[in-house]
C-alpha cells in the first residue's frame, strides 16, 4: 500500500498506538475520520456545534465498533440473519480500511477508502467484492459507499450509515419528513405501525421507516436544523436507547441517550439490496446543518 500524500490542511493522529485518525482542520469546518471503519468520527462547520455524537468513552481498539460518529454497516444490518456467532452490523465497521486517496479544495476535503474481499472477509461472507467508501467534508458532509460486486454471482446485502447526530436534548428534537410512513417498530417483537406527523422521542426507540423521503432533525434547545438527504435507501432507521439501554451499553455514559438521536440511511429488510455480478449499487447521505 503507497502511502497517501496528505493535504495540508490534515494531520495524522493515534488515540492508539497504530490506529491512525485523520484530524481535519480547515477554516469552514472540521472533521476527524479513523481509518479504522473508515469512520466518519466528527464534523463540525465552523461556528455551529459539532453534527455528530462521539461518546466520550468510546473505544478505539481494533475489532471494536467506535461509539458514535457514523459506523458503516454493510453486508448486513443488524444481527446476522442466520449466524449469531458472526458480528451485528456486519465487518468492515470493525477492521482497517486502506486509503485510497485524500484530496483537498478550497471549500473541502475529499477521503477515499476502500476495502477488498480477502480469506478473513470470505470467512465471514463468501463472496468477492470492493467496498469503497467516499467521504466529503465541507460546509455540509457526504458519505458514500460504493459495492462492486466482483463476483461471478449476484450478491445480496442490507446496509446503514448509522449516524449518531449531535442533539442539545433528546425529548426537545423531533424529525420531520415521515408522516404517513410506515415503519417496523423494533424495540420488541416486530410490529408494523404509521408515523403520524413528526417523530417524537420519548421512549427507547427502533424504528426502521420504509421511506426514500430525505429528512430534517429539528433541535429545539440548539435552535438548529439538520437536512439530511439520501439516495439509494430505501429504508430510514431511527434508534435511541433511552435509559435502561443505554445503561447497558459499556461504552455509552448512561445519560447520553439524551445527546444523541441515530437517523440512518439503510437498506435491509423488505429494502434489501441484490446486485448482480460486475454490477455496484451506491447509498449515500449528504448532511447540512441550518441555524433556525
Ligand atoms: O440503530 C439500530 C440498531 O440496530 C439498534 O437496534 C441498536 O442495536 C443499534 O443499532 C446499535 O448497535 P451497536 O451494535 O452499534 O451497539
Amino acid at each position: 500500500m503507497s502511502e497517501v500524500n496528505l493535504p495540508d490542511v490534515v494531520t495524522l493522529e493515534e488515540p492508539t498506538p497504530g490506529y491512525p485518525v485523520y484530524v481535519i482542520r480547515h477554516p469552514k469546518f472540521s472533521g476527524k475520520i479513523a481509518r479504522h471503519g473508515a469512520h466518519v468520527m466528527e464534523w463540525t462547520p465552523s461556528g455551529q456545534r459539532t453534527a455528530l455524537y462521539l461518546s466520550p468513552t468510546a473505544i478505539f481498539k481494533e475489532g471494536k465498533a467506535i461509539r458514535g460518529g457514523i459506523p458503516l454497516c454493510w453486508p448486513w444490518f443488524g444481527p446476522h440473519a442466520t449466524d449469531t456467532s458472526l458480528p451485528s452490523h456486519g465487518f468492515v465497521r470493525t477492521r482497517f480500511w486502506n486509503l485510497i486517496q485524500a484530496t483537498a479544495t478550497e471549500s473541502t476535503v475529499t477521503f477515499v477508502f476502500e476495502i477488498e474481499s480477502d480469506e478473513s472477509t470470505k470467512k465471514l461472507w463468501p463472496f468477492q467484492f470492493v467496498l469503497r467508501a467516499t467521504i466529503i467534508m465541507g460546509e455540509s458532509l457526504t458519505v458514500r459507499l460504493e459495492t462492486f460486486n466482483t463476483d461471478k454471482q449476484a450478491i445480496e446485502i442490507s446496509e446503514a450509515l448509522h449516524a449518531y447526530f449531535s442533539i442539545g436534548e433528546i425529548v426537545h428534537v423531533n424529525v420531520t419528513g415521515l408522516d404517513q410512513t410506515t415503519y417496523m417498530d423494533v424495540v420488541d417483537e416486530p410490529i408494523l405501525c404509521l408515523q403520524e406527523g413528526p417523530v417524537m422521542i420519548d421512549q427507547e426507540v427502533d424504528r426502521n421507516y420504509i421511506s426514500t423521503s430525505d429528512v430534517e432533525l429539528h433541535d429545539l434547545t440548539d435552535n438548529r436544523c439538520l437536512l439530511i438527504k439520501k439516495r439509494g435507501s430505501g429504508t430510514t432507521v431511527i434508534w435511541n436507547p433511552w435509559i435502561e439501554k443505554a445503561a447497558t451499553l459499556a461504552d455509552l455514559p448512561d445519560k447520553d441517550y439524551q445527546r444523541f438521536l441515530c437517523i440512518e440511511p439503510a437498506n435491509e429488510g423488505n429494502t434489501l439490496v441484490i446486485i448482480p455480478p460486475g454490477e455496484n449499487h451506491c447509498i449515500e447521505m449528504t448532511v447540512t446543518v441550518q441555524a433556525t
